[in-house]
């Protein structure tokens, strides 16, 4: 269990790290997020993380009050508190205390905190046997209303498919866009291969920029010489896919093995997978920001 809190500048303990009930984070989900994993003493692609953030708070017009510098050696120490070598770095920046309106000239500070925590690792079965998905109702948010790019406090758009999927005892969710395009799932992004070439959505379908996603695309490209494209697919393309996975900190490559009821070819995880599993874990063991 996590033991200090990073709040504001100070570590703190769990009972001390508090917020107001007037937070806009709380009350509109007004703030942004990341979601960082440590490997053995490493962060990893934690600058990438950190732009990200930056630029989802500077989409919500949210001015973080510490530099980038700052924010990393905020995540670092809150590690090193903790005595964490792996684990999970969740941080959190709110609008701050406001009143009981919308208006967020009404918040003075924002609120960074950083709880960093042992990872709840998802069953290594999953990651042997495959993972089944299905199709929800919930269409992912339109970009022009908020954009999916916006790693915000706001999720009812993923939790209410996660509901959707829950509801069928199905463990993940695919989310399309308005348009009926493929987009991605809940917390994950998604990719399928065929004819061993590899292919995610783009960001104008409307998705998360998954810095997994992204280290998977370049790990596909430089490492094992496959083609990778970021075009629209719709769901017959995932029926007929040669293989399927989801990309995601938590999840890192896992692959899927049936959506819709339908068996994703011979209803294993892939080859391509399979190696990108393995590349994947490698590189989390060689590189990152260095904790101690
Ligand atoms: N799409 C969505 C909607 C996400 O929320 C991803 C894709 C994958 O992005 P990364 O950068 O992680 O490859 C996410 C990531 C959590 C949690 O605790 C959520 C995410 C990541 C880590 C933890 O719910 N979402």
């Amino acid at each position: 269990m996590a033991k200090k809190i990073y709040l504001n500048g100070q570590l703190v303990s769990r009972e001390e790290a508090r917020i107001s009930v007037f937070d806009h984070g709380l009350l509109y989900g007004d703030g942004v997020f990341e979601g960082i994993r440590a490997y053995d003493g490493r962060v990893f692609r934690l600058s990438q993380h950190l732009d990200r953030l930056y630029e989802s708070a500077r989409a919500i017009a949210l001015k973080i009050p510490l530099t980038k510098e700052e924010m990393e050696k905020a995540v670092i120490e809150t590690l090193r508190a903790n005595e964490l070598k792996s684990g999970y770095v969740r941080l959190v920046v709110t609008r701050g205390e406001g009143d009981l309106g919308l208006d967020p000239r009404n918040c003075r500070e924002p609120n960074v905190f950083i709880i960093a925590d042992k990872i709840e690792l998802y069953p290594e079965e999953l990651y042997r046997k495959g993972l089944e998905l299905v199709t929800v109702a919930t269409k992912r948010n339109i970009p022009e209303a908020i954009d999916p790019r916006i790693k915000s406090l706001n999720y009812l758009n993923n939790i209410l498919a996660k509901i959707e999927a829950g509801l069928q005892n199905m463990p993940e969710a695919v989310m399309l866009n308005k348009d009926g395009y493929v987009a991605e799932c809940t917390g994950d992004n998604i990719f399928i291969v065929k004819d061993s070439v590899l292919v995610t959505p783009p960001f104008y379908v409307g998705v998360l920029a998954g810095i997994t996603r992204e280290t998977v695309m370049e790990i596909a490209r430089e490492k094992m010489g496959l083609v990778v494209k970021e075009e629209v697919f719709t769901r017959f393309h995932l029926y007929n896919a040669d293989e399927c996975f989801l990309t995601g900190t938590a999840a890192e490559v896992i692959p899927v093995v049936r959506i819709d009821g339908r068996q994703i070819a011979d209803g294993k995880p892939g080859k391509i997978t399979n190696q990108l599993m393995k590349q994947f874990r490698e590189l989390t063991k060689n590189e990152g920001v260095e904790v101690y």
